[in-house]
């Protein structure tokens, strides 16, 4: 049986890329290593926690021993490394905890990975899961990013992924550590924390709260649905090539302002309010220090030589994640007690 270590399993991604192991492949033993910071919540992976290949251990990935135990002790096959602090706004008030998990966190797994695989002729991997704002921001509209996009990371945040997947390719080069880096663009669906974009102005459209647009709302992004990422990510690990970097994404641009105005028409649909009263809650807020202009990224790699596609349409998947958050209040109001309330008061005083 296969070990499989997946980082950051109780997390948004993570929770999702450890369902679908879970579920597809029973000859896999898979392990979710997770602090379980605010992020991280066990509640997202209730349905398959019973599955007899599933173990979750509870740890820190900045502790360098721990972690150099646990992978003594089990002998992982493979890592998938999602752990990570994942939001922008939280790394520019706290640039030091994302230096620590992204950058340290990172380093501690290859050397521990490393470690063990050092003499063992076997096939292994070691996939870190990494984001588009590693190459910094696009200007011009016909621009986007590919593989080979110099790095530019402008927020802490992205400065530490981008120097996680440096520490990566290091790995490969110096030690000819198997690895392989996925860079994908911003991810919405079920269970994400909402701190981030989407999920934040459903929680306040239910609530009646005002919908924080930062600047005038002009910057774009492109997303994709949460579950093709770890349909991609599955492709990858099975089929990716390595020493390569694959590109991610969902083709799938828009602009803040134009899609919280398609989430205000579709959650006023949802919940039988007039069209056009959602949306009245929108608020233009100070904009966010060093914000990236444009995001876009070039998926044809991944897409040519490995064969995944999205399978969602946006606005289908946008419709399948308002039903889930409207269905699982139990959950989002869990996760917005306590200290999330204290987290939005001072992000968005
Ligand atoms: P998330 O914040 O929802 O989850 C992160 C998980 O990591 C949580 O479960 C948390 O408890 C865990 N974690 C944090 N610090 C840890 C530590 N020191 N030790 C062990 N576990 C720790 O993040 P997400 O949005 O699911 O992102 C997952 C990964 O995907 C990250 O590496 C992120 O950079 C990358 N990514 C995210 C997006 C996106 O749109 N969310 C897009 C591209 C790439
Ligand atoms: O209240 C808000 N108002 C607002 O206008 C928030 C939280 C965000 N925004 C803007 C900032 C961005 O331009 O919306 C856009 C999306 O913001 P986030 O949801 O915070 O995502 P982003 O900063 O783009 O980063 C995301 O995608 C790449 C993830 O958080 C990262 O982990 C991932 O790597």
């Amino acid at each position: 049986m296969k070990k499989i270590l997946i980082t950051g399993g109780a997390g948004f991604i993570g929770s999702h890329v450890v369902r679908l192991f879970v579920n597809r492949y029973e000859d896999y033993q898979v392990y979710n290593l997770d602090k379980l910071t605010y992020a991280g919540n066990l509640a997202n992976l209730s349905d398959i926690e019973h599955m007899p290949n599933y173990v979750f251990v509870k740890g820190d990935i900045v502790d360098a021993d721990f972690v150099s135990e646990l992978f003594i002790t089990h002998q992982f096959d493979a890592v998938i490394h999602l752990a990570a602090e994942s939001h922008v706004d939280r790394s520019i008030s706290n640039p030091m905890d994302f230096i620590y998990t992204n950058v340290v966190g990172t380093a501690n797994l290859l050397n521990a990975a490393k470690a063990i695989w050092k003499n063992s002729s076997a096939d292994h991997l070691f996939y870190h899961v990494s984001t588009d704002e590693v190459y910094g921001s696009l200007h011009n509209p016909d621009e986007f990013f590919t593989e080979q996009t110099p790095y530019d990371p402008q927020s802490p945040y992205s400065a530490s992924k981008a120097s996680s997947d440096h520490l990566v390719r290091a790995y490969h080069n110096t030690y000819k550590l198997p690895v392989v880096i996925t860079n994908c663009s911003n991810n919405y669906g079920p269970n994400q924390f909402p701190e981030k974009l989407l999920p934040l102005c459903i929680n306040n459209i239910r609530n009646n709260k005002p919908l924080p647009v930062y600047g005038k709302g002009e910057n774009v992004r492109d997303w994709l649905y949460v579950i093709d990422h770890a349909r991609a990510i599955d492709t990858v690990f099975h089929k990716g090539k390595v020493g390569e970097t694959y590109n991610i994404g969902g083709f799938n641009e828009w602009r803040n302002i134009d899609i919280v105005h398609l989430l205000c028409q579709v959650m006023d649909k949802k919940l039988g309010r007039t069209a056009g009263e959602s949306a009245k809650l929108i608020t233009f807020v100070t904009d966010r220090a060093g914000h990236d202009l444009r995001y876009a990224i070039d998926a044809s790699k991944i897409m040519n030589e490995l064969g995944w596609k999205p399978s969602l349409q946006f606005e289908e998947g946008l419709e399948k994640t308002v039903d889930w958050y409207l269905t699982n209040t139990n959950w989002l109001e869990s996760v917005t007690s306590g200290a999330y309330q204290n987290y939005y008061a001072q992000q968005y005083k």
